[in-house]
Order: structure tokens, then C-alpha cells, then sequence
């Protein structure tokens, strides 16, 4: 039987090789088996401040960016996470059976909270992980692909699947979560101690999936190297072992293998080498999302609302009923 597959991807800005790597391309294969439903979180997006107007053109570039990876939306339902009402409600009730000190032992939360202090930062940043586990839980989901920098926060969705359902009797299936290998965390280029992140405060942190050939050169020129000229693979060596995987991942070969290749070179020849394999994945790729219309996208993101939709309100039903909520006849 196919596995109910969920994921996402927030509209918050510039889509980056972490993302691609960590995510998406693994949910290319995935969709092959699976019944994958692949949504625009905008809803999480509106966590830290956003444009309107710039909002709205992102949710649109990202679901062109899906298509243009390869999901196919006869194979995959491709909707935005605000077209379907359910997503608010069902966070709204697992908020009530979470608690504060679970939410506030997330990283990504103590990261921002950090950053930017308390007083800084809305309530949304530390409520979003039940945002995210409605969104999963919502479908029945048995498998969500992400990058490793959302384990924690998959750990909570099963945490608050059980406690609902020992409270109320089973509803919720206990999702487990996919981290693709190597791809799982991509560092920054600027700082491998870091999580490649849209929301860096330098773009040399990441390669941006609409980056063209020169920036892509700039940038990768520019990365942070490690001590010593030798190209290896190991530990020691984060920066490196980190545009080694980024290497291998985009020309399916193992790390240590294109190390190899490398043997009596320096990190001239192979940041050249490495530009060359990112830029010669990212002309077709872009080749393929200049094509792609709005009319055509929003086609896409109708249907796919209109499919999540009706399975978001026929589980809403049962959750409403078994939480104690008056049938509105
Ligand atoms: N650096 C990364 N390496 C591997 N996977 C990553 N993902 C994100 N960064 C990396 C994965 O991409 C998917 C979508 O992420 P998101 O849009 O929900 O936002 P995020 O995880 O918070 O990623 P960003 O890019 O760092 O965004 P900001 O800066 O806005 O917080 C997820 O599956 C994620 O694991």
C-alpha cells in the first residue's frame, strides 16, 4: 500500500540548495511510491514579518520551483497551507494539549529567541511547531522528508499525536520523519558551524536556487576553507567535508570519491570544479521555471487545495467530535 507522505516549504524568502538537497530532492523520489502531498507553508512564513505584496510572490515562485525540481502534480497534490482552514484549527487545538516549556526547548526557537531577545520576537515563533504538527497529523501522515534541522520539531508531532490520542482515542497515525543522507544538514558557505538559512543575514551564506553562473561563482569563491591545502574528506575539516557533499549530492558520486579526484590539486581547482557542477544543475533547472506560467501554477495550486481540502474537512469532523465541539446542524 502507498504511505501518505507530507512536506513543506515556508515562503520566507530565497530558496537555497540546503533546501533543495535536504528536501526536496528526495521528495522527486519519493512521490514515485508514495502518495506525497508537498504544501507552500505560507502560514509559517508570517512567523517573522513579511511583505504582502513580496509574500505573494514568493508562495508563487515556490510552487514553480517544485515543478521545475520535478514534482509532478499528477503523481503529488501541491497546495498552500492558507487555502485550506483546517491547518489553523487543528493547531489551535494541539496548542491546548502542548506545553510551554516543550516549545521552548526548541532550537530553532532558542536560536531566534536569542537572536533577537523576547521581546523581539511574536508568539508565532515559539507556537509554530503545533502549526507544523496540525499540518502533518491533518493527513495521516506516515512519512515527512525534511532536513535534519526539523527532527525535533517532527519528535513533538508524535509526541502530541499520542497525547491526543490517549486522551481522546485514536485519531492521529504517528508520523516518523526521512532525512535524506548526506543532504540532511548543508552548512553555511560563510560559517560551517551554521545551518545554510534563508534568512542569513549575508547571501554569502547560501546559493540561492535562482542564483545565476557568475554569482554562483562569486559565492563559492568566496566560502570559508579550513586550515591545511589537501582536499579530504573528514570531520576535521567542516568547511570542506560540507561543499563535499554539496558536490557529491549534485553529481551523484560519493564524497570521498570526488576528494580523489582532487589528490595533488589545491582549492582553486576544485572550488572551480565545484561551481561547475552547481551551475551546470541550476541553468537547467532555472531553464525549466522561466517556463512555467502563473495560470499554470495556480491551476495546480487549485486542484490540490480542493483534494487537501476534502480530506483536511472529513478529519476535522471526527477531531471536533472527539474533542467535545457542539455539531453545528
Ligand atoms: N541547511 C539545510 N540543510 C538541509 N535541509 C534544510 N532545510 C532547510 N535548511 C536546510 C530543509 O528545507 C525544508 C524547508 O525549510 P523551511 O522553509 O521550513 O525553513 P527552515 O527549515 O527554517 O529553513 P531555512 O532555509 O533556514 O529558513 P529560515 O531561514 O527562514 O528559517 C525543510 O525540510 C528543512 O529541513
Amino acid at each position: 500500500m502507498k504511505k501518505r507522505l507530507f512536506s513543506g516549504v515556508q515562503p520566507s524568502g530565497n530558496l537555497h540548495l540546503g533546501n533543495y538537497l535536504g528536501a526536496i530532492k528526495q521528495w522527486v523520489e519519493l512521490q514515485k511510491d508514495n502518495e506525497a502531498m508537498f504544501c507552500i507553508v505560507d502560514l509559517h512564513a508570517i512567523t517573522v514579518p513579511q511583505d504582502p505584496a513580496e509574500l505573494r510572490k514568493k508562495t508563487l515562485e515556490i510552487a514553480k520551483i517544485y515543478l521545475a525540481a520535478g514534482i509532478d502534480p499528477g503523481k503529488a497534490t501541491l497546495f498552500v497551507q492558507s487555502h485550506v482552514k483546517e491547518h489553523t484549527e487543528l493547531a489551535w487545538i494541539l496548542n491546548t494539549l502542548t506545553k510551554i516549556a516543550e516549545l521552548e526547548r526548541m532550537t530553532q526557537f532558542k536560536d531566534k529567541s536569542q537572536k533577537d531577545g523576547k521581546e523581539g520576537i511574536g508568539a508565532g515563533l515559539l507556537t509554530y511547531p503545533t502549526l507544523m504538527a496540525a499540518d502533518i497529523l491533518l493527513y495521516d501522515t506516515a512519512v515527512v522528508p525534511v532536513g535534519k534541522d526539523q527532527s525535533q520539531h517532527i519528535e513533538l508531532t508524535r509526541t502530541l499525536a499520542k497525547r491526543f490520542n490517549d486522551r481522546f482515542g485514536e485519531m492521529f497515525v504517528i508520523p516518523e520523519g526521512k532525512l535524506s543522507k548526506e543532504g540532511a544538514l548543508i552548512m553555511g558557505l560563510d560559517d560551517p558551524t551554521k545551518k545554510m538559512s534563508k534568512s542569513a543575514t549575508s547571501e554569502y551564506n547560501y546559493i540561492a536556487l535562482t542564483d545565476d553562473a557568475e554569482t554562483v561563482k562569486k559565492k563559492i569563491k568566496k566560502a570559508v576553507t579550513d586550515s591545511g591545502s589537501e582536499i579530504v574528506y573528514a570531520d576535521e575539516k567542516p568547511a570542506l567535508k560540507n561543499l563535499l557533499n554539496i558536490y557529491a549530492l549534485l553529481s551523484n558520486k560519493k564524497p570521498e570519491v570526488i576528494a580523489g579526484e582532487y589528490v595533488g590539486k589545491g582549492y582553486s581547482d576544485f572550488k572551480n570544479g565545484l561551481a561547475e557542477v552547481i551551475v551546470n544543475f541550476l541553468a537547467p533547472f532555472q531553464a525549466r521555471l522561466k517556463n512555467i506560467s502563473d495560470e499554470e501554477v495556480l491551476v495546480v495550486l487549485k486542484a490540490g487545495a480542493e483534494k487537501a481540502g476534502s480530506l483536511a474537512e472529513q478529519k476535522m469532523r471526527q477531531v471536533r467530535e472527539r474533542v467535545g465541539f457542539l455539531a453545528n446542524y
